[in-house]
């Protein structure tokens, strides 16, 4: 890839729209733009400012292609750092199609995908995880995902790793200086004292690892089972959830046989629903299939809901049930009906039951409100803190951590070996922000993208 041309490319998707967008960024984006713009108001299209807006049409060979707005942003106040134009056209794929590629045969060339980002990375305007959070902002399904990946595009991880790479560029200069100048009267602080700044070191890394536990649903979504004895309004909920009829509802026990499965977002999260054949024993054949299918997407899913009936009393099926919630890696028990005559007696005062009826729609946002609760207490994280949501973040501070803890354990048997483990956990944070990267890495990342961007 070359940095000293100019790319262009639709950064809109192709289909019907009010406006479609071309964006072109490069030393000569100017000179391009000024061959096929002619601005309506009187000005010579060869004084452009930037950052200013112009309405005007864009013209090839052969006529108008269209009335656009065009915007030039001279370097390095844009999004590649580089000097950049965007041309604002009617949306519509012909005419996008069109005025890209007279700005092709004025000297521009096909953009990669990913290319500006990539630009905008070289050219020092972002590091590489923030490079990522423009990419995961893009593909974002829920808010909480999108949430999550602007506060990486922000650059909140790397303000994080930031703060650790301070506690550890400290403790090595002391640690160096001690080994440098063994002899002289210089002092350094105290084993105890460079094990405190690691220490507190490990602590911001364990809460960045933590908080995996509920990036990896923002970003992969999350998997919750509905189970509960038959006929205590699993179908339902999936249901009322969804806002749509897709699993069936009877009176009658044992409707649900196999797992029906749906995409929804709750609570600001991407998750994958999966009502479930309802628990009991001595089920027919069929049904027992069923159950033995409900058993294991309650053992696979991220979160369960078990679901009891208010209006039936306790009984051997609802035990099973609860057995199997306390299996879960994040439970939530639901006592469904409460519109009708109460008759359950709730057997075990360690877990507290949200009251629901499906029915009367009451209780269904307290539902939400405990999923997304569950959730953000999984990563023990607060709303204002930027959540671990890539894999390659998770290995990367995973060997951070573990390097700081061999430079604290290698403290007492020697400093240089104390001082390598720190290196060691200084090298990988350049692997996260890009200071140090192979095309691989690269090309892994910016493959992700989409044109345009
Ligand atoms: N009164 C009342 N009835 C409800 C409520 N929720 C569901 N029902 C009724 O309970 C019956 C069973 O509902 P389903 O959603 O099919 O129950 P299920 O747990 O999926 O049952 P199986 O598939 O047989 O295991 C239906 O008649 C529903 O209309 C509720 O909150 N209150
Ligand atoms: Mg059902």
């Amino acid at each position: 890839m070359k940095l000293d041309d100019t790319i262009a490319a639709i950064a809109t998707p192709i289909g019907e729209g009010g406006l479609g967008v071309i964006r072109l960024s490069g030393q000569n984006s100017l000179e391009i733009i000024q061959k096929a713009f002619t601005p309506k108001s009187k000005l010579k299209s060869d004084s452009l400012k930037s950052h200013r807006l112009y309405f005007g049409k864009l013209k090839d060979k052969t006529g108008t292609i269209d009335e656009v707005c065009v915007v030039y942003m001279k370097a390095p106040r844009s999004y590649t750092k580089e000097n950049s134009a965007e041309v604002s056209c009617h949306g519509s794929p012909a005419v996008l199609r069109r005025a890209l590629k007279c700005l092709i045969t004025n000297g521009a060339r096909m953009a990669e995908p990913g290319e500006f980002t990539k630009r905008a990375f070289l050219n020092g305007r972002i590091d590489l995880s923030q490079a990522e959070g423009v990419i995961d902002l893009i593909k974002a399904r829920s808010e909480g995902a999108a949430d999550a990946a602007f506060k990486l595009m922000e650059g909140g991880l790397s303000s994080r790793i930031n703060v650790v790479k301070e506690k550890l560029v400290h403790t090595l200069a002391q640690l160096e200086a001690s080994i440098d100048f063994p002899d002289e009267e210089f002092q350094t602080e105290t084993d105890e004292q460079l094990i405190k700044h690691l220490d507190k070191a490990t602590d911001r890394m364990n809460s960045l690892l933590r908080s995996y536990e509920s990036g990896k649903f923002l970003k992969h979504g999350m998997g919750l089972a509905i189970i509960g004895k038959p006929n205590v309004g699993k179908s339902s909920l999936l249901n009322a959830l969804i806002e749509e009829e897709r699993s069936i509802v009877t009176g009658h026990p044992g409707t649900t046989r196999d797992l029906i499965r749906a995409e929804t977002e709750l609570a600001g999260l991407p998750v994958e629903l999966i009502d479930t054949a309802g628990l009991h024993c001595s089920p027919e054949e069929v049904e027992a299939i069923g159950i033995e299918r409900a058993l294991k997407a309650a053992k696979s899913a991220d979160a369960v809901i078990a679901l009891f009936d208010a209006s039936r009393e306790w009984d051997e099926a609802d035990e099973q049930v609860l057995e199997t919630l306390k299996k879960a890696k994040i439970p939530i028990a639901v006592i469904n009906k409460t519109d009708m005559t109460h008759k359950l007696n709730w057997p075990d005062a360690s877990i507290i039951p949200l009251p629901l009826s499906v029915k009367e729609r009451v209780g269904i946002d307290g539902l939400l409100e405990s999923i997304k609760t569950v959730v953000s207490d999984a990563g023990n994280i607060s709303q204002e803190e930027p959540v671990v949501t890539r894999t390659r973040h998770l290995e990367i501070f995973k060997r951070i951590a573990s390097d700081i803890q061999r430079a604290k354990d290698e403290m007492a048997i020697g400093r240089e070996l104390s001082a390598a483990g720190v290196w060691d956990a200084l090298e990988e944070i350049k692997r996260f922000t890009g200071e140090s990267y192979t095309d691989e890495i690269l090309s892994k990342i910016f493959d992700e993208f989409c044109i345009g961007k």
